[in-house]
């Protein structure tokens, strides 16, 4: 039997191993902050099929705004910092509407280089790419060139040239409360332990 689990241990392992896909977007999954839920998704996708995609899920899921230096800096630990990424890109949910910047999920303006207002644009940046190429009206997190993180206005595949940068994007939501049938049950469960610990103990 032991000999048996072992195998069928290595054997998952082994499954797993080779089936896990290699994406360019090594850190992906949720995470939580101050009552916030996000999630890393690794993809190609244009800003703007982004967007569409988080606005499918439902469940108050919007793309991400960046608010304060606390919430970038909680962002940036969670993609990871250092030489060894392979991350360039990954979207934010800015975009540039009628000449202005604007978080998709609010329409609240997003400060631009200078303001007094938390912003964290790269050096140079927002560029426009200095009017070469496609218009870069999309909001990227940058860690191309050792940014660690910092913003930067891309153009709506995150392209330059012949290379695409974009390994992902990020969702947000207010994180859900648990249903109060949810709580309920859990109650219930708890209480069903507590039986039978006490029956446990009385024999
Ligand atoms: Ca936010
Ligand atoms: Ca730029």
């Amino acid at each position: 039997m032991k000999k048996l689990s072992l195998f069928l241990f290595l054997t998952t392992i082994l499954v797993f191993g080779l089936i896990v896909p290699v994406s360019a977007l090594p850190i992906t999954g949720t995470f939580t902050f101050e009552g916030h839920e996000y999630e890393v998704v690794s993809s190609d996708s244009t800003w703007e099929e982004a967007k569409t995609e988080i606005a499918a899920r439902g469940g108050g899921w919007y793309f991400a705004d960046i608010t304060s230096e606390l919430e970038q800096n909680f962002i940036a630990d969670f993609l990871g910092h250092g030489a060894v990424q392979s991350i360039d890109l990954v979207w934010v949910g800015g975009h540039k509407v009628g000449g202005t910047w604007v978080w998709d999920s609010t329409e609240a303006s997003i400060p631009l280089p200078g303001s007094a207002s938390y912003q964290n644009w790269a050096s140079g940046e927002p560029n426009n790419n200095n009017g070469i190429g496609p218009p870069e009206l999309y909001l990227a997190l940058d860690k191309r060139d050792k940014r660690d993180w910092l913003w930067n206005d891309a153009n709506l595949e995150g392209a330059y040239g012949d290379a695409y940068y974009v390994s992902g994007y990020i969702a947000e939501r207010v994180s859900p409360v648990p249903e109060p049938a949810t709580m309920f049950l859990l109650g219930s469960g708890l209480i069903g332990v507590g039986v039978f610990v006490r029956r446990k103990f009385k024999r």
